[in-house]
């Protein structure tokens, strides 16, 4: 098998799940390449050196660009916070290394522009870790939508739902804390949460083209971890907005870390002529689907029997499961980062690149820009983002 010897730059939550793929990735699907974990980079030492015997990592470094400029080295995995992406993706780019980048790409449209000039000249495989798109149950709602089931799109619900932040004591910053530090996220749940929710929805339903927002800052002053001082807080909240898709549909996305007792309430719901669908994450396995038939003889549609259906998505024919275990039995939040880097790797061995590759990130990094924009202007934004040609279930990865 050949080597794709990964360079690891952060070691939090996001490099924890990363490098869980990396070592997992053999167990389960059939690529040529084999994860071979050569180093891990990280400001504290002590933290690093941990990090790197807990999963098995041959070394540490404590400044990212020895592993960019490593010879040993074949993946850079960018899993430290925000404001680090764009110059470590840059060099490692002119380096020639292959990189996954976490989500979201970038703090702004600016950076991400120059990070995606910056992988297509050097011409290395790149990915952003949209690991959502690879829940089995969000896989097989794209090929439901793929397969007409839908029909026509008229709405598009998203909520993104959290309630980690609502007391007034967490501080702000620090390494465990740095998503409330609006210097090192550039946004709040915006980049955070809904990029997620935005990047899934123009997957399902296309570009979306304007959008208009309102964002709120609950709590405006946090103890910042680092300074020790009491700062104003720069991030966004919570955000909601109104949003139009280029195939005519409207969406709401409704996002927040303020919503007592939702823990990560990742949810969508498309309608369509024909049919809807429905998804939440924190009862993962599941996809509700609602399927409209109009009868030939012109007969009522719906019955006594009409109503939605809940497919547990673990059956050989769903996305994904024929990897794992036998029907009825489910996988977990970490096979969506194994799935994705089996998706990654094969793209690169078929020479099918795998999306969301960063231009892909960038569209959802131009509808997050958008919609502070317009929490800021209280306007409606154009996103840039135009109708594109049909996608179909061959290039749903
Ligand atoms: C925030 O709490 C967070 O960890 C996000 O940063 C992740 O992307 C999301 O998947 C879970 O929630």
């Amino acid at each position: 098998m050949k080597q794709l010897r990964i360079g690891m730059i952060g070691y939090g939550f996001m490099g924890r799940a990363h490098s869980n793929a990396y070592k997992r990735l053999n167990d389960f699907f059939p690529v040529e390449h084999r994860p071979v974990l050569k180093a891990v980079s990280g400001r504290d030492a002590a933290k690093a050196q941990q990090f790197a015997s807990n999963w098995g990592y041959e070394r540490v470094e404590t400044d990212w660009r020895k592993l960019v400029e490593a010879p040993d080295i074949d993946l850079i995995d960018i899993g430290s916070p925000n404001d680090t992406h764009c110059e470590i993706a840059i060099a490692a780019a002119q380096h020639g290394k292959i990189i996954c980048c976490e989500k979201p790409l970038a703090m702004d449209v600016a950076e991400g522009e120059k990070m995606v000039a910056a992988v297509e000249k050097a011409g290395v495989p790149n990915m952003v870790w949209f690991n959502y798109r690879r829940v089995p149950a969000i896989a097989l709602a794209r090929q439901i939508v793929d397969e007409g089931r839908v029909g026509r799109p008229f709405h598009y619900r998203a909520t993104y739902l959290q309630d980690w932040t609502i007391s007034t004591d967490v501080p702000q910053g620090g390494a465990a804390l740095w998503r409330l530090d609006v210097n090192i996220a550039g946004s709040g749940v915006t980049g955070d949460l809904l990029a997620h929710s935005i990047d899934t929805a123009m997957w399902l339903n296309g570009p979306i083209t304007r959008v208009v927002a309102r964002t709120e800052t609950f709590v405006k002053e946090r103890v910042h971890a680092v300074s020790g001082k009491v700062e104003p807080v720069g991030i966004d909240d919570a955000c909601m907005f109104l949003a139009e898709f280029a195939n005519g549909s409207l969406g709401t996305f409704e996002s927040t870390r303020y919503a007592r007792g939702r823990k990560n309430f990742n949810t969508f719901e498309m309608n369509g002529a024909d049919g809807s669908v429905y998804f939440d994450l924190e009862d993962p396995e599941h996809l509700q689907y609602f399927e409209y038939k109009q009868l030939q003889s012109g007969k009522k549609a719906e019955s006594h029997l009409t109503g939605w259906r809940k497919i547990h998505v673990t059956n050989s024919e769903h996305p994904y499961m024929n990897r794992y275990w036998v029907p009825g039995t489910t996988i977990g939040y970490e096979h969506t980062f194994l799935n994705a880097l089996a998706d990654f790797v094969a793209g690169i061995e078929s020479g099918k690149p795998a999306q969301p590759d960063f231009r892909e990130a960038l569209k959802t990094q131009l509808v997050c820009d958008a919609v502070l924009a317009s929490a800021h202007s209280s306007q409606w934004m154009d996103t840039g983002l135009e109708a594109e040609p049909c996608a179909t279930s061959a290039d749903a990865t």
